[in-house]
């Protein structure tokens, strides 16, 4: 697999490209390069999906947040992890979308 460079690529590869470079921006300050730690993951939250996430300050959500990520309780979000939370927090959007677009059309 290559990874085709930004002039050519789609919107979508696109997107899945700053995924992973959003990552590893926040996975590289401390412990293992490649997961977040609880540290990280909150300033990750806090950075980047704050218009979606606008409690994540709190600790206990942080740790919520962790909790359910960390499906398999190493206490650090790795990749996969973190993708699912996108996924996760995409559909959510998704729904919204539709819900709110769904609202003028109906009589
Ligand atoms: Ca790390
Ligand atoms: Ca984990």
């Amino acid at each position: 697999m290559s990874l085709p460079n930004s002039e050519n690529a789609s919107t979508l590869e696109n997107a899945m490209q700053l995924l992973i470079q959003t990552f590893h921006k926040y996975s590289g300050n401390e412990g293992d390069k490649y997961t977040l730690s609880r540290a990280e993951l909150k300033e990750m939250l806090t950075t980047e999906l704050g218009n979606y996430l606008g409690n994540a300050q709190d600790k206990e959500a942080v740790d919520r947040v962790m909790g359910d990520l960390d499906s398999n309780n190493d206490g650090e979000v790795d990749f996969t992890e973190f993708i699912i939370l996108v996924g996760a927090l995409t559909v959510a959007c998704n729904d919204f979308f539709l819900e709110f677009n769904d609202k003028p059309t109906k009589k």
